[in-house]
């Protein structure tokens, strides 16, 4: 009865609220994958982190879509980069008995409660992009997401091949952080060092905090200049396009040949990043894909039919550089 009447609530706001259930068409007909298909009666809980980026915008758009294309119904809350919204969110899917949780944990730490509660009340949960810090890995069933190590890595091989190319023997590089704590903040920091760390050639003079926003990889750069001058970095490694693309507009604004001269590393693949890279105003563009919603949609549909998962899920992903052919059509942002 309970489970009845927390559905029914879950699927008036569905239809009423989010408008992303598409149980009905306009005309009020029975959407392709509405009632009477196997999946009709699956409803996910999405808690998305915030909007803080195009990456951002471009995963919940991906998800919506893959829950339509699946045919299942998508409750999804907005955090607004607040944890404590997101764990408010997640209490309110096991409230309303969805099928499954998934969602986007903004930083690593803090969520084994929330996660017990879920599990007591026999609800799934799938980490869709960030993953989390936690002693029981049972608490998740699966992660879809980039490997962030991987990608740091990939940034500090780049690097180390353009100073190979320029023979250069002493780069200081200004890095520009993600959010503080988030998985892609530490592991793109980390790869990036575990790559450049050992080599003499290069220094992080400095490390700020940008949030992933543009606003504040403008703030950033601002400040970086203020302390360092544009002849005292050589190198910019910012861990998303957003901020980049903040401290560009910073530099653009500069008439000083040492600001068109930094080497700028970046990290997600936006298309006004890559459009930055053809134009020569950006050196590496490290490919972080927000299109997750169909392997996460596909998890779904495996734990709903008892299918075994495999627990950690990463897309393929490279780089694109100054090194490339860049009128190969396959250097395309998203
Ligand atoms: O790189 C950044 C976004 O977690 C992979 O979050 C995501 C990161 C992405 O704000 O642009």
């Amino acid at each position: 009865m309970r489970r009845g009447i927390a559905l029914a609530a879950a699927l008036l706001l569905l239809l009423g609220l989010s408008g992303c259930a598409g149980k009905q068409d306009t005309a009020g007909n029975n959407a392709a994958n509405g009632a009477g298909s196997p999946d009709s009666s699956i409803v996910v809980g999405f808690s998305q982190l915030g909007a803080e980026s195009s990456w951002r915008i471009a995963n919940t758009a991906s998800m919506e879509e893959a829950a339509k294309e699946a045919g299942y119904g998508l409750m999804m809350e907005n955090a607004n980069q607040k944890q404590e919204k997101q764990i408010d969110a997640i209490r309110s899917f096991i409230a309303y008995r969805v099928d499954v949780i998934v969602f986007s944990p903004i930083v690593e730490t803090g969520w084994d409660n929330v996660l017990t509660e879920a599990r007591q009340a026999g609800i799934p949960v799938i980490l869709m992009d960030r993953m989390i810090e936690t002693q029981d890995d049972s608490l998740y069933a699966a992660y879809v997401g980039a490997d962030f190590y991987a990608e740091g890595r990939r940034a500090g091989e780049y690097l180390i091949r353009k100073a190979d190319a320029l023979g250069a023997d002493k780069l200081r590089i200004a890095e520009i952080c993600g959010t503080t704590d988030s998985t892609p903040m530490r592991d793109r920091q980390r790869g990036f060092m575990d790559v450049i760390g050992q080599d003499e050639r290069f220094t992080v003079i400095d490390s700020v905090d940008g949030d992933f926003l543009r606003s504040k990889g403008e703030e950033c750069m601002r400040e970086l200049l203020e302390k360092y001058g544009a002849d005292g970095i050589d190198v910019i490694y910012s861990h998303n396009d957003g901020m980049t693309l903040g401290a560009l507009d910073v530099l653009d604004g500069l008439d000083d040949p040492a600001a068109k001269e930094m080497i700028l590393i970046t990290v997600d693949g936006e298309k006004e990043a890559v459009e930055a890279l053809k134009a020569g105003r950006v050196n590496c563009v490290v490919q972080c894909t927000p299109q997750l919603g169909p392997a996460v949609m596909k998890l779904v549909g495996d734990l709903k039919a008892g299918k075994p998962l495999s627990k950690i899920n990463h897309p393929d992903e490279g780089a694109f550089t100054d090194f490339d052919d860049l009128n190969d059509p396959a250097v395309e942002g998203f």
